[in-house]
């Protein structure tokens, strides 16, 4: 360690930590320097371009840029005296010269603006460029005007070296330096994906929130008139972020330094928040009008009254659960299921689960976790004893190897994307491992585009030189696993010769990666859902654990496993138990202990029987044992696999009740429908994929008479017979903590407070622990479990009348099914229309090109869609998002379950593609 620098700063000793700059000392110590160029923000090099933050040291004839400049031991520092105060006034005075007038600055907050305030530069003695004013504002979330540019670099280093999107660039020199997008394109039509980040960066007004500025003029248009912070609603990264307001309308977001994203957002968090404002929000209870069929389901989510009539929420409510109270008591519990909603809070997901097992009285509650990762958790308890990280994404920053299986994050996690781009950047190997291209294969030291469906094949035999190699940590093994000689017998026969075939990747290759990530320090590896997703889903995840307990790169910094949990509150909603087979914390409904507890803790009786999972209780409503339900904040219409089943199972329910934001897929199928509230209209705490508890607030008042949702669940709880007397969710959550041990030492005030805090966490003035089992597992035995996996094909494979693969996916831009980010204008306005992605060799054979409409079609239905050439996906493939309710992609899937987790093959199935008519004919 360096040891502390010992200083003068206007004439106080004081002590700089390691690395710490001049701005930096003074910053801490409350001196304020004006700076443009510098960002404080972590993840930004000090530049020293601008010349704003000028300091006197004495015994040196020129003026030093605080920004840059490192204190050495006895030097002495003036921030205040006159030259250095002169200095800084003349660079603003320069400035203010070029800037637009003040009257029609592009942000008259805008950080320049504010110093210029502080420094009494109001008006410059220069005569300003007369450069007109370039407008661009090809882009529908940023608007660019670089006549308030002050080449400041701040945006190029927020976009090459922190987002590490290298979009922008500065070109020419001397006075006609200027910031472009790739080859000087508009920003609209260049490779932006949309970040943000520059704008956030920008000082002075040049890069903009279009929201925020008046179009025609280029003139500032709105501030807000408060601000909130919260955290995202999108995905499981959780990064924190301030909404501001004005009018009770989110005009803008800005990133916050929250532990998982350090300012940082994505296009969906930073310009995806106009859903909550749509005119499609659900604002009045809904009945469905008598007589009208449930198979009727051609309605306008603007004009639901076809088909539903307003009712009282008194009205809503007494149907709602009656209905579903006729049911349990003439059927019993077992006839009701419920799926409660990862995109709420963790109250509500607490909430929902205890009214499904005390008021319906059924374990049948589950939600989208069982599309997603529960494959993965079944392996990891199975294996270590927990479903949930063993280290935050973060820990990638630490690692020597990184590898990534079967995730997309630069589109389906953006944010700890840029992190992992920025730990190559630092000199961290990665390892990429989908059949398709993506956006991190630039940044790979290997990219394996195996084929797809073969992770166990291609895992097999890295494990399989891990173990012949002897590349496994002996001691490791020894000390904290069980049945390391049956994997090793096991793996045996899978070597990479024979392996190669398999799945695709050379024998030499495979060798290669099992060593990098077998004999670095620190390896570590994060998965999504092309590992989880498929009928083998937890096999593919028990051969990551075996990688990652075999060589004992787990437990320590920069290693460990990391399934990305996809949903903003994914990890809350499951820890809180919406899940069938366990209470609360995963504890196990079957046992009779554990049950006497929550018997004691709830005041009910509860059953012992494990529930059904998602596609089970859709099946069991085909089999007619299910005949009521409750759907709170999920939309299985266009989530769940082979649709066309799943919709005739809602069409089939004596009883729908579904709460949601809108007038989804799935609410067209209600009896009753509950209008609820979006995030931002909330309190409440969600749990991201790092183990963080974080504190969501209510930014907006809700639309019309929308309701709580924690509020709706208590009052048809309270109509079920139940007694509950929460007043706010922090009485939720005060309860969740005596249900829940994982939350010791996590209360709300804390949350309040820290707005984070990661569990487990040993007391309450202590951080939580990020990295885990560094000293054995919560299992059994104390020792982590190696389980062998054999290969098993897909459930469908291509044939001659079906010859492709179809896989399904996501999209940067759009959420799951739609609802959300199809009412979103920016997002909307990027992608908006229903593609898939073949490889452009594909396209040629059929006759068609990107743009045209095409058909496909699988043994459970067609779609039709435009085609997209994509050189990033293999031959034979297709790549679909689900997004597109036009053309959903789940009425073509595979509702193959694995066996284990119970997770249905979304990755794969066989597929044909056939040009539409009018396409064909046009390419004649
Ligand atoms: N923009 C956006 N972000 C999201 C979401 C969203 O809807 N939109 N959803 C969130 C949720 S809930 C989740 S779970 C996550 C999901 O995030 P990801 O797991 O990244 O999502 P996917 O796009 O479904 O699939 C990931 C990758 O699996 C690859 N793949 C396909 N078949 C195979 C195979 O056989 N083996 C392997 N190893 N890989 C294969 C695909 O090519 C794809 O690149 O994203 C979260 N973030
Ligand atoms: N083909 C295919 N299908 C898939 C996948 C795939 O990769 N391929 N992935 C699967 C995965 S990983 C997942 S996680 C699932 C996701 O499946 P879903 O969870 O069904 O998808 P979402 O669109 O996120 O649905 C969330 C619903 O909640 C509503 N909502 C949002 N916020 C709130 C709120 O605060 N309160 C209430 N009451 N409602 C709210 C939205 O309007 C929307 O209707 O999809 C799965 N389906
Ligand atoms: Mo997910």
């Amino acid at each position: 360690m360096t040891e502390a620098i010992r200083f003068f700063l206007d004439g106080e000793e004081v002590e700089a930590r390691p690395g710490e700059t001049i701005w930096q000392v003074a910053n801490r110590r409350g001196t304020e320097i004006p700076h443009l160029c510098y960002s404080p923000a972590p993840g930004y090099r000090p530049d020293g371009n601008c010349r704003a933050c000028m300091v006197e040291v004495e015994g040196e004839r020129v003026l030093a840029a605080s920004c840059i400049r490192k204190p050495q031991n006895g030097m002495k520092v003036n921030t205040a005296s006159e030259s250095a105060k002169s200095a800084r006034k003349l660079v603003f005075e320069l400035l203010v010269g070029d800037q637009p007038d003040r009257k029609e600055a592009h942000d008259p907050d805008a950080k320049f603006w504010q110093w210029a305030d502080k420094l009494d530069v109001t008006d410059s003695r220069f005569p300003g460029a007369d450069a007109a004013p370039e407008k661009d504002f090809s882009h529908p979330a940023m608007a660019v005007q670089l006549d308030a540019c002050i080449q400041c670099n701040l945006c190029v280093r927020a976009c090459r070296e922190v987002q590490v999107n290298d979009v922008i660039g500065m070109a020419m020199r001397g006075h006609a330096e200027k910031i472009v997008f790739d080859f000087d394109d508009p920003m609209g039509s260049s490779t932006c994906v949309a970040c943000g980040e520059c704008v956030q960066a920008c000082p002075t007004g040049a890069l903009m929130p279009a929201t925020q500025v008046d179009l025609h003029t280029g003139v500032f248009a709105a501030a807000p008139d408060r601000k909130v912070d919260s955290v995202c609603p999108y995905c499981g990264v959780g990064c924190q972020l301030t909404y501001n307001i004005k009018d009770d309308k989110i005009l803008s977001v800005t990133g916050r330094d929250g532990p998982s994203n350090q300012n940082r957002l994505c296009v969906k968090g930073r310009f995806g928040f106009d859903y909550v404002h749509h005119e499609d929000r659900l604002t009045v209870p809904l009945i469905r009008r008598e007589g009208v069929s449930k198979h009727d389901v051609d309605i306008d989510p603007e004009n639901p009254l076809t088909h539903f009539r307003r009712a009282s929420w008194e009205e809503a409510l007494e149907v709602a659960a009656k209905g579903l109270a006729r049911i349990r008591d003439e059927r019993g519990g077992d006839a009701l299921a419920g799926f409660g909603s990862a995109k709420g809070s963790n109250e509500e997901a607490y909430l929902f689960q205890k009214l499904v097992r005390t008021g319906f009285g059924t374990n049948n509650v589950d939600h989208c976790t069982r599309l997603c990762h529960a494959s993965s958790v079944t392996a990891l308890i199975e294996g270590i004893g927990s479903g949930a990280v063993t280290a935050p994404f973060m820990a990638a920053q630490d690692a020597e190897v990184i590898v990534v299986i079967g995730a997309n994050p630069t589109e389906n996690h953006p944010v700890a994307a840029t992190f992992f781009k920025n730990a190559v950047e630092r000199g961290a190997k990665l390892v990429v491992m989908d059949p398709r291209g993506q956006a991190l294969k630039r940044f790979s030291t290997h990219m394996l585009q195996f084929k797809p469906g073969r992770d166990v094949a291609m895992l097999n035999a890295l494990l399989n030189v891990i173990v012949t190699e002897n590349l496994y940590d002996q001691q490791y093994v020894q000390a904290n696993t069980q049945d390391f000689e049956e994997l090793k017998e096991h793996v045996k026969d899978y070597t990479p010769e024979r392996m190669e075939e398999i799945c695709g990747i050379s024998a030499d290759e495979l060798r290669t990666v099992a060593r990098l990530y077998a004999r670095s320090e620190a390896s570590i590896i994060f998965w999504g859902m092309g590992v989880s997703q498929h009928t083998h889903g937890t096999d593919n995840v028990r051969c990551l654990i075996s990688m990652a307990l075999t060589t004992g790169q787990i437990g320590r910094p920069g290693t460990g496993l990391h399934p990305l949990r996809g949903q903003n509150n994914v990890q809350g909603a499951s820890d809180a138990g919406l899940i069938p087979m366990v209470f609360p914390d995963y504890q196990s409904v079957e046992t009779p202990k554990i049950r006497e507890f929550y018997e004691d803790l709830w005041g009910s009786k509860l059953p012992g029987k494990r529930g059904l999972t998602v596609v089970e209780i859709m099946d069991a409503i085909h089999d007619g044992k299910i005949s009521g339900m409750y759907i709170m904040g999920e939309n299985p219409a266009m989530s769940d696999p082979d649709v066309g089943h799943a919709r005739e199972a809602l069409a089939k329910l004596d009883h729908l009740v579904v709460q949601d934001i809108f007038l989804t897929e799935t609410a067209k199928y209600a009896d009753v429908v509950l209008p609820a509230s979006a995030w931002p209209e909330k309190d409440g705490t969600a749990t991201n994929t790092n183990r963080q508890v974080q504190m969501g607030r209510k930014a907006l008042p809700l639309p019309g008479e929308a309701r709580q949702d924690w509020e709706i669940v208590a009052q048809l709880a309270n109509r079920l017979g139940l007694n509950w007397t929460y007043t706010h969710p922090r009485d939720v959550f005060a309860e969740m903590t005596k249900a829940m041990p994982s939350l010791a030492n996590i209360t709300w005030e804390r949350l309040e407070r820290e707005h984070s805090v990661t569990y487990p966490c040993d007391a309450p003035d202590q951080p939580g622990h990020e990295i885990v089992f560094g000293n054995g597992f919560p299992t059994e035995t104390g020792r982590g479990r190696l389980v062998p996996a054999a290969i098993i094909p897909p459930a469908e494979e291509p044939d001659a009348e079906y010859p492709m693969v179809l896989t399904t996916g996501r999209q940067l831009e759009h959420w799951h099914t739609g609802a959300m980010t199809r009412r979103a204008q920016v997002l909307d306005d990027l992608e908006p229309e229903a593609v898939a992605y073949m490889a452009p060799a594909d396209l040629r054979r059929l006759g068609l090109n990107g743009g045209d409409r095409m058909r496909v079609a699988t043994r459970r239905g067609h779609v039709e869609l435009v085609a997209r050439a994509d050189y990033a996906v293999p031959t034979g493939l297709i790549f679909m998002p689900f997004c597109y309710a036009e053309a959903a992609a789940n009425v073509l899937t595979n509702p193959q379950l694995d066996p284990f987790g119970k997770i249905p093959e979304f990755k794969y199935c066989a597929a044909r593609v056939e040009p539409l008519r009018e396409a064909a004919q046009a390419a004649e």
